[in-house]
C-alpha cells in the first residue's frame, strides 16, 4: 500500500541529474520530509551488479533484447526491496533515472516497440507508476560536452549523437502525453537557474502533498 511519493529524475546524458538530485533531497527534507534517494539501474547489491553487466564493455555484445529485459530485471528488484518498501513507509522516493528512460533509450536509441516495453513495464510494475517526473532538457551537443570531462565512455557514453537525439525526443514527446506528471526544465541556465525551477515545482507538490 502506497504512502509516500515517487520523484523521478530524467535526461540524457549530462542534463545534471547527479547536481540535482542531491539538491531535490535537501529541499525536501528541509520541508521536513523522509526521503530515499536512489537510482537506475542500481539501487540494490544485485541491481548494482546487473548495472555493471549494463554499462560495461564486454567481449561478447549485450544484445538489445537482453539490455532490456535486464534494465527492468535490475528495476523488479529495486521495486521489491527498496522503492515500495519505502513508499509503504511514507518515504518520499527521489529515483535517478526510471522507466521512463527505457521507453526513451530501449525505444528511442535501440528502436524497440513500445508496446512491447508497455507490456513489460505492465508486468514488472503492475500500477506502480511515478507521481512527478522531473524532466532535465538540454541539447545533446551540451550534454555531451559536459559529461566528456569524465571517465571513459561507458557503453551507452559510447553511443553516437544521433542516439542521443532519439532519446531527447521520446523524453519530450512523454513530457507532452503526460504534462501533469511531468515538468520539463531548462537545463541548459546556470545550476542556480535550473534549482530555482526545480524548486517551483517542488513547492506546487508540497503544497498538495504537505
Ligand atoms: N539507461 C537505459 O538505457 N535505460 C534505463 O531504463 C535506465 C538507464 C534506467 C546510466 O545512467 C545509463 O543507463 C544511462 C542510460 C541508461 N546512460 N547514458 N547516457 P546514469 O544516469 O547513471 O548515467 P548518465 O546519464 O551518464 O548520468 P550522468 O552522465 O552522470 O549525467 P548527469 O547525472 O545528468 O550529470 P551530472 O554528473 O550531474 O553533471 C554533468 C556535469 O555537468 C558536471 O560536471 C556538473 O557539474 C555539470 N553541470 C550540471 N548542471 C550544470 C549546469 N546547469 N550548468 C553547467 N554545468 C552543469
Amino acid at each position: 500500500m502506497k504512502t509516500g511519493q515517487f520523484l523521478t529524475l530524467e535526461g540524457v546524458e549530462g542534463v545534471g541529474k547527479t547536481t540535482n538530485l542531491n539538491f531535490i533531497a535537501d529541499y525536501l527534507e528541509k520541508a521536513g520530509k523522509a526521503i530515499i534517494t536512489t537510482r537506475e539501474p542500481g539501487g540494490t547489491a544485485i541491481s548494482e551488479e546487473i548495472r555493471g553487466l549494463l554499462l560495461n564493455h564486454h567481449d561478447e555484445s549485450l544484445c538489445d533484447e537482453s539490455e532490456l529485459l535486464l534494465m527492468f530485471a535490475a528495476r523488479a528488484q529495486h521495486l521489491k526491496e527498496v522503492i515500495k518498501p519505502a513508499l509503504a513507509a511514507g518515504k518520499w522516493v527521489v529515483c535517478d533515472r526510471f522507466t521512463d528512460a527505457t521507453y526513451a533509450y530501449q525505444g528511442g536509441g535501440r528502436h524497440f516497440n513500445m508496446t512491447d516495453i508497455a507490456w513489460v513495464e505492465q508486468f514488472v510494475q503492475k500500477d506502480l507508476r511515478p507521481d512527478k517526473t522531473v524532466l532535465l532538457d538540454l541539447s545533446v551537443e551540451i550534454g555531451l560536452q559536459r559529461a566528456a570531462s569524465r571517465s571513459e565512455p561507458d557503453r551507452f557514453e559510447s553511443e553516437k549523437q544521433a542516439f542521443f537525439e532519439d532519446v531527447r525526443r521520446v523524453y519530450l514527446d512523454r513530457a507532452a502525453a503526460e504534462p501533469k506528471r511531468f515538468c520539463v526544465v531548462d537545463a541548459s541556465q546556470s545550476i542556480e537557474q535550473v534549482q530555482q525551477s526545480i524548486a517551483t515545482h517542488l513547492d506546487e507538490l508540497l503544497l498538495t502533498h504537505g
